[in-house]
């Protein structure tokens, strides 16, 4: 039987009725989209206990480090270096939020109309629902889009304080490399004067190290999703990315490439959870957070797999690494913040290496068509479709563009779309 975890919910003010609500929400949607997949790998088995435990025994986790004197550090964008977060012996919790939940307490302080991911986060803390946040020392936000950058003032209100804000510049050229060299090391500078520890060169190597090997997994993953049958689903490989954000990094790196170990024999032999030959999509845009899983399950419903997402949750998150060749702690800096500079965020102008970045996982997935996909409102996004689809275009592949959020009511209306998509694709390779 599961553990009784109400007692560490209560210290943490969690709305234990609403809680208990949102838990049995989430088992029967992981139970009827994850669990009824079949021929699914091994492997994922680490990843549906850390699914089941997402609100207990991880939580347990961070509030043992707590004792021990660690800090918890939440985040809301692949722009904040984990490696600062781990060389003060810190934890990096990513926050975003993938579900539509406490939107009437969310609009209360923003408008309806703002993008579903800052709605959530807003609304999981307001209805006093998610366990990070309230475990978090420090949240580190970002000025990136609009809307995030705004609704963290706000959140700042509502956690009492517990915001930090790094500049993020718009632009990539000179003047922007200099800002957000010089905000890498005033994060550093933040966290060592939270945790009271130093950052030693021999600390920010050793988080170099860890998180650049948490990368290679996520990329022998993608590298895997190349084959045909596809040897794990889109749906399972999204969750991996979503895990990577909160689960322990050593520990998620060493199952991840376990994983990787069974994929790569399953394609060896052929063997895939999708018949050979299934029109296979690469999805782009916008970052799905856990437990934001509904453009997979409609199109691996509808007969395609997902073989990649060009997105921060996927291969933004994880395409470069960290040069680990520095000599004195600056010059760690400085490799930090030419590393997240090389991120495609749609939030820069220009963005050209992002449609780079589509053009060439098309290709090394052999993707037969691209999906769009763009938060309602999460308009650097919304308008860089025009250019995706100039990209797909040019590379002859079928392209859908998607406006969505976390509701189901257009559940219908998007498989529609989707189903008629696909058939597309089968038709062009049949003509
Ligand atoms: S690096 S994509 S994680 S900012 S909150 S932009 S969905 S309107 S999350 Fe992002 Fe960092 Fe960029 Fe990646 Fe749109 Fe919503 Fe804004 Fe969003």
């Amino acid at each position: 039987m599961a553990k009784d975890y109400t007692a560490m919910w209560k210290d943490l003010e969690i709305r234990l009725d609403a809680h208990s609500g949102l838990l049995g929400v989430l088992t029967d949607a992981y139970t009827n989209i994850y669990l009824s997949q079949k021929n699914r790998p091994e492997g994922m088995k680490y990843f549906d206990f850390v699914i089941s435990e997402v609100h207990g025994l991880r939580i347990e986790e961070l509030l043992t480090a707590k004792k021990e004197g660690r800090k918890v550090i939440g985040t809301f964008c692949v722009y904040v270096p984990e490696e600062l977060i781990l060389a003060i012996d810190g934890i990096s919790i990513g926050l975003c939020a993938g579900a539509e939940v406490g939107s009437d307490e969310a609009e209360k302080f923003i408008p309806r109309n703002t993008c579903a991911l800052i709605k959530a986060f807003m609304g999981f803390k307001l209805a006093g629902l998610c366990p990070y946040v309230q475990t978090a020392d420090l949240i580190v936000g970002e000025t990136t889009c609009d809307g995030k950058k705004k609704a963290y003032e706000i959140f700042d209100e509502i956690t009492k304080g517990k915001m930090y804000i790094m500049e993020v510049p718009n632009m990539k050229g000179p003047d922007g490399r200099v800002l957000w060299k010089n905000e890498v090391a005033r994060l550093a500078e933040k966290l060592e004067s939270l945790s009271g520890k130093g950052i030693s060169l021999e600390k920010l190597k050793e988080a170099s190290r860890i998180v650049n090997e948490k990368r290679k997994a996520l990329q022998r993953l993608s590298a895997v999703r190349s084959h045909d049958p596809a040897p794990i689903s889109g749906l399972d490989a999204l969750l991996i990315n979503q895990v990577a954000f909160y689960d322990d990094p050593i520990r998620f790196t060493a199952q991840v490439n376990e994983l990787c170990d069974e994929l790569e024999k399953r394609a060896e032999r052929g063997i895939g959870v999708a018949e050979k030959g299934m029109p296979r999509i690469l999805v782009s845009g916008s970052p799905m957070a856990i437990p934001n899983w509904k453009l997979h399950a409609i199109i691996e419903g509808s007969g395609a797999v997902v073989v990649g997402e060009e997105s921060c949750v996927g291969e933004r998150n994880f395409s470069a690494l960290l040069d680990g060749r520095f000599a004195s702690v600056e010059e760690g800096f400085e490799k930090i913040a030419e590393r997240y500079m090389s991120i495609h965020c749609a939030c820069f102008t220009p963005n050209a290496e992002r449609m780079d970045d589509i053009r060439d996982l098309s290709k090394r997935l052999n993707a037969d068509g691209i999906i769009h996909y763009a938060l309602q409102f999460c308009t650097p996004y919304m308008i860089e479709a025009f250019k995706a689809k100039k990209t797909a275009d040019a590379l002859a592949l079928p392209f859908l563009r998607i406006e969505t959020d976390y509701s189901m009511e257009d559940f219908g209306q998007l498989k529609t779309r989707i189903e008629a998509f696909i058939e597309m694709i089968r038709e062009k390779r049949r003509a």
